[in-house]
């Protein structure tokens, strides 16, 4: 017959194993969430890129046609008008695309914005 003794230390092994497994289940799990949002940000960043480059593509038309498609009262810019509300919406992510003339050459930036992320897209145009 066992003493209370061993018991006892019977019953603080079996303890601290519980302890030590319910340590590795919660370090697990934050670990998990950490890694959830890293993989959320990527793909914020993914949109917030692709939304850039369709702002620079819209642009791009914009001075290819030499009209003012969106309506901003520019031409080679998309929704820069200072309101962040109406910029268009690609796929969940905004853009915004600002010009600014230069000697020889037209620069183009464009922002897009997905959550936390953004994107900076900056194309020159050689003026003909
Ligand atoms: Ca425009
Ligand atoms: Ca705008």
């Amino acid at each position: 017959m066992m003493k209370n003794r061993e018991r006892g230390a019977i019953g603080i092994a079996v303890i601290a194993a519980l302890v030590m497994v319910e340590v590795v289940i919660i370090v697990s799990v934050i670990g998990g969430s950490l890694q959830q949002d890293l993989t959320l940000q990527r793909i914020d960043t993914n949109r917030a890129f692709y939304a850039a480059e369709a702002g620079v593509a819209m642009a791009v038309r914009e001075e290819w046609v030499g009209a003012d498609e969106d309506g901003d009262g520019t031409v080679g810019s998309i929704s820069d008008d200072g309101n962040t509300t109406n910029d268009p919406q690609i796929g969940g992510a905004s853009v915004s695309v600002s010009r600014s003339p230069e000697t020889g050459v037209t620069i183009l930036i464009a922002i897009g914005k997905a959550e936390r992320a953004r994107r900076r897209i900056e194309l020159s145009l050689q003026d003909s």
